[in-house]
């Protein structure tokens, strides 16, 4: 690993990528931003690669934007964080949530504004104990971003999301877990092996198959029934056309682990 904004782990089926500004709770820079993509772009693209972890270096996983890198030198009105959110955040967030592979937060610390909605972009967030989400966008005069206007009420619910997000309120891993903001709140002892644990069983599974779910999940959700039963057969159509149902049918009838492929 190299001391850069972003390190990523060695090569193998499970790729750890960690955002790596601890000084300022691996807050987003354009620098960072600017690591942070290739490198998941860089595992997208290298099928040896079937699960990816996400994590942050020391005591937080992301506090968000960097509110030290925003250029206020123009004064008031003179800034548009719009751009921001084209430039970096809707391309950060779409590509989470299009990888070809499941993609794991494993959420070491306080997880605040775009860092916040960045674990939640991930298929699974699972937190330390003393971990912590926190909406922070209304303390500052903004609005969730980074796809949180989509998740959160999805995800918890209308109420709970503005609850969320207008307190800007600290919400321990824990009520996270309880609520079913997150997949799961673990001792912090325990965060890495538990991530580790999912993350090797996710890269043996068929990894097509579990990105079309999430994708075929995500897409039936403003559907209507039969309109959901329509993509569930055009989706699975072109599945059991691939090489991991086959395989996965003839291992199981041979009583043997099956090897999947198809991404
Ligand atoms: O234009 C655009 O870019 C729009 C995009 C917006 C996307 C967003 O994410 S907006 C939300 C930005 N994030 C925040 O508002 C969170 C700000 N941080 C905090 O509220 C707190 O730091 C935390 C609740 C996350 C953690 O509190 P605590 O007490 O554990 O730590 P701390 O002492 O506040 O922070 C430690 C250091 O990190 C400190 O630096 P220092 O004093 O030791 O030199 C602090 O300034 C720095 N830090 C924390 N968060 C940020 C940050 N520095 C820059 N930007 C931050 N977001």
């Amino acid at each position: 690993m190299s001391e850069t904004n972003v390190l990523i782990g060695p090569p193998g089926p499970v790729r750890v990528i960690t955002l790596n500004r601890p000084a300022t709770l691996n807050s987003f820079t354009a620098a960072m931003h600017a690591e942070l993509m290739p490198a998941l772009d860089a595992a997208a693209a290298d099928a040896s690669v079937r699960a990816v972890v996400l994590t942050g270096a020391g005591r937080a996983f992301c506090a968000g934007q960097d509110l030290g890198d925003v250029d206020m030198s123009g004064g008031p009105g003179a800034i548009d964080a719009g751009i921001v959110i084209e430039r970096h955040y809707r391309p950060l967030a779409t590509r989470v949530r299009t990888m070809p592979v499941p993609v794991i937060a494993a959420v070491n610390g306080v997880a605040a504004g775009a860092g916040a909605n960045l674990a939640l972009c991930c298929d699974f967030v699972i937190a330390a104990r003393s971990a912590s989400f926190i909406q922070a966008f209304s303390k500052i005069g903004l609005i969730p971003d980074c796809g949180g206007t989509w998740l959160l009420p999805r995800l918890v619910g209308r109420a709970r999301a503005l609850g969320l997000a207008m307190t800007g309120d600290k919400l321990p891993a824990e009520e996270a877990e309880r609520i079913g903001l997150i997949w799961r709140c673990v001792d912090d002892a325990a965060l890495m092996d538990t991530v580790n644990a999912l993350a090797a069983r996710l890269a043996a599974m068929p990894s097509k198959a579990l990105a079309e779910t999430r994708r075929a999940l995500d897409e039936a959700m403003p559907l209507d029934f039969g309109a959901a039963i329509g993509l569930e057969a055009r989706v699975q159509g072109e599945l059991s056309r691939g090489h991991d149902f086959s395989e996965g049918v003839a291992a199981f009838l041979a009583k043997r682990t099956p090897v999947f492929e198809d991404r």
